[in-house]
Formats: C-alpha cells, structure tokens, sequence
C-alpha cells in the first residue's frame, strides 16, 4: 500500500498495477458459447443482411425493453443518424452539449444543426427548462441523452416536445438494462437508441438499435439501414448501409446471456467505490436513483480541485502513472471541442463545472473488489496530499525529471 506522495509511481514508486485497468473492458460472456454461434454463422452461410442472428439479437433486445420493434444497426452513431433521418427532422436539433461526441455528430453529418442545452449539475442530465427556452420555429427534434445510464427527464422533455410538435428521441448508448419510473428505458419519445460497442455493458464487437413502438418508423428505420431497399425488395428511398452482421450478433447474444451477471458485478463494483471514496474530501461518486434499476455501467466521479489540492486532470495523470486508465468522460464537452466552438463561445456553465471535474474509473466483469479498494487507496493518497503532490510535481519539473 502506499503511504506517502513519493511512493506513487509518478514519482517513480511501483506500479499499482501490472497490467492496465481500463474503463470499458469488453463483457464477452461465455467464449464457447460465442464460437458455437460463430460456427453456426459459417455453417448457415448467412453473414449479414438480416439474417437469423440478427433477428434474435433484435427479439431479445425488444423483449428485454419491452418494445414491439428493434432493428440492429452497425453502430449507436448510424442509428442515431437513421432517426433522424427517418423521423424527416430539419434544421435545429436541441441536445446536451455534455454526452460524446457522437450525439452531436450524428445530427451534423445529415447537415443538421445540433443546440446544446445546459446540465442539471446533480445528475448531468439535459435541464428541460433550458430546452424549453431553446426552441424555435427551426427546432425540428430534441434529443435527450441518459448519461452515464440515468434515465434523462423523459416526460417532462415529451411535453415540450408535443406542445412545440417536434420529435423525441433519447440517446440510450449508456442505458440498456436501467428503468425510468420503473419501466425499462427504451419506450420513451420516438424512438431510443442503444449502443453495443466493445465498451459497453452488452457488446457486439461494435453495434447499435433503435427501438420504437411506431411500427412506420420502424419499417422506415428497417429500410433505410438496408439501403432504403423495402420490405418488397425494391427501393424506396435513399438509405445507407447501417445493418449489423451475423457476427457481430454472435457476439451479442453471447454478451447478452452474461448481461444479468455483468449487471451484478457492476452493481457490487459500484457500492464498493461509493463506500471507499465516502470519506474522501473533494472527491464524490455519481450517485444512481435508489428507485430506478442501472446497468451500473459507468463509475463517475467528480474532483473538486479546490478542496482535494489537485484537479482531475492531475488526478487522471497520478492513475495513468499507476495503470488505472481512468476516462474524462466527458470532457471537453461537445460546445467546447473543435467543430462545435463558436465566437463568442456559448456558455453552458453547469456542463463546463462538469466537464472540469468529471472522470470515468475502471469497472466491468475484470475489475475485482481488490483492483478497486487499489485504485480507491491511490485516490485517497493523491487527494489528501494535494499540496505535496504538487510541491513535488513542480520540484520535479524545475529539475526536468
Ligand atoms: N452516444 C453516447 C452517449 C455514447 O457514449 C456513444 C459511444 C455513442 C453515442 C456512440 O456509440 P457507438 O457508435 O460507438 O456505438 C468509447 C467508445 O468508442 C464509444 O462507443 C463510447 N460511447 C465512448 C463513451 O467510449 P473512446 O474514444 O473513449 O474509446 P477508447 O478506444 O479510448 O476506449 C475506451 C476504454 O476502453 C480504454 O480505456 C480502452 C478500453 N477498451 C476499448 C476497446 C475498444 C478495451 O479495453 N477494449 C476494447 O476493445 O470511446
């Protein structure tokens, strides 16, 4: 255990770990289980365009979110794209500016103009008023985000999305699995968006969904992510290639066998980082509504700099160090990055408190209760040193080392 700032491995003391500790470990579930279907895949001579696997993987999803339609895309970006598109949305799109970078490009790469709303700094989610005074006469969607699996306020951003007659959808990438008023996350506005990137709680190697229980979009969605090539085999409409191959679903299924297990361990991941950094000055874990069922995909705490001595970036630099691979997730947020800064720059002060304090840490079926009880030890050194770490981390600098 280390006891003092000189026994970090910034400073040249051992690792904490040997191997690195990462924030999106893929969650394979069982290998063998994975092959056999891959092998079936091969036997089957059907790797994509709809094929068996793939409608499983979709009727299983459907199922678990109680939806009538899901169509699995290649990715969580596409499927964003489709309902957009699908959705016939122009214009403006209102969206928070804190989520990654792929909400706000999928709206941009169709030529549409993502608003970024401002941050309940409690929860990190999309502050409905502020969404409410963004619209206008161009406003042509709104996008709500369940960041870090907490469901976004879905019925009060429904009803500003009714009374202005613009469409709804959530950008689910993080919540597959977590409930909002009880009902499983993924029935709310037009349609929701799932994300089963290697990253996340359920993978696909990469993949995504839109469910929805409008069938007409749904039936839009299904053609346009097959190159707008309808249900009668003709095209309709310009579509793109957005399907998900057979083994891409192998591998989701597989994930999805595990789901309940991975859930569990999070869930037990999540408690213990809550109850080791309890104490810990400056430094407090993103909590998650008792009431509401989470895939307790992500661990997010924030730093205060002002009361640890040392800001997140310097505790991100201390954990690297250590081969704790903590993420800023997400930071900068998306007014602040390259393609969305404007002059003069939009302010979103809540999003950019968050976004100066915000870090994801390790978690996921490979990260134990000994592994985290590490990474928390390392925490509590770097925050409770604040002043000396820095003394040193400038000492060292003047004599570049
Ligand atoms: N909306 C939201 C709110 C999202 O968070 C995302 C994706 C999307 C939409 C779009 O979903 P997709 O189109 O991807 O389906 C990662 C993921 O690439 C991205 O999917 C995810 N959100 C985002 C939060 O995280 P990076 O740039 O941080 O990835 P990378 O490569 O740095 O990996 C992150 C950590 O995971 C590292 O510590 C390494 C580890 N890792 C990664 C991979 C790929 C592994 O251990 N194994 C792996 O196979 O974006």
């Amino acid at each position: 255990m280390k006891r003092v700032p000189t026994d970090l491995a910034i400073f040249g003391g051992p690792e904490a770990f040997l191997h690195p500790l990462h924030v999106g470990r893929p969650t394979i579930g069982d290998r063998q289980r994975f092959l056999a279907r891959l092998e079936w895949a091969l036997n089957n001579n059907w790797l994509t365009n709809g094929g068996p696997l793939v409608r499983e993987f979709e009727a299983r999803v459907a199922d678990l979110v109680g939806v009538r339609h899901c169509i699995a895309t290649c990715n969580a970006t596409v499927a964003l794209e489709l309902v957009l598109r699908a959705g016939d949305v122009t214009g403006e799109v209102i969206m928070p500016s804190m989520t990654f970078a792929a909400t706000a490009h999928a709206a941009s790469w169709l030529g549409l103009t993502p608003v970024f709303c401002d941050v309940d700094p409690a929860t990190g989610l999309v502050d409905p008023d502020h969404v409410a005074a963004l619209v206008t006469p161009q406003t042509g969607a709104i996008v709500g985000v369940h960041l870090w699996g907490r469901p976004a306020p879905v019925e009060a951003l429904a009803k500003i999305a009714a009374d202005h007659q613009v469409k709804l959808f959530f950008d689910a990438a993080h919540a597959l699995g977590c409930t909002t008023g009880g009902r499983p996350v993924g029935g709310s506005g037009d349609a929701e968006v799932f994300s089963f990137h290697a990253t996340k709680a359920v993978t696909a190697f990469e993949g995504g969904a839109v469910v929805t229980d409008d069938g007409l979009l749904a039936e839009r969605i299904r053609a346009m992510h097959n190159f707008g090539i309808g249900p009668d085999k003709v095209v309709t409409e310009i579509g793109t290639n957005g399907k998900m191959s057979e083994c891409a679903a192998a591998m989701g299924l597989t994930s999805l066998d595990a789901f309940a297990e991975t859930r569990e361990h999070n869930r037990v991941n999540h408690a213990l980082y809550t109850s080791e950094l309890r104490d810990v000055r400056g430094v407090t874990v993103h909590s998650l509504p008792p009431d509401e069922e989470s895939n307790y995909q992500y661990v997010i705490i924030l730093v205060d700099g002002t009361a640890t001595g040392i800001d997140r970036d310097r505790l991100q630099a201390i954990l690297r160090a250590e081969k704790v691979v903590a993420q800023p997730y997400f930071s900068p947020a998306c007014h602040q990055m390259t393609p969305y800064r404007t002059e003069p720059p939009l302010r979103l002060t809540q999003t950019e408190w968050l976004a100066e304090r915000v870090l994801a840490l390790p978690t996921g079926p490979s990260v134990s209760s000994e592994d985290i009880r590490r990474v928390c030890d390392v925490i509590r050194l770097a925050t409770t040193s604040g002043a000396l770490i820095n003394a040193e981390w400038d000492k060292r600098k003047r004599n570049g080392s």
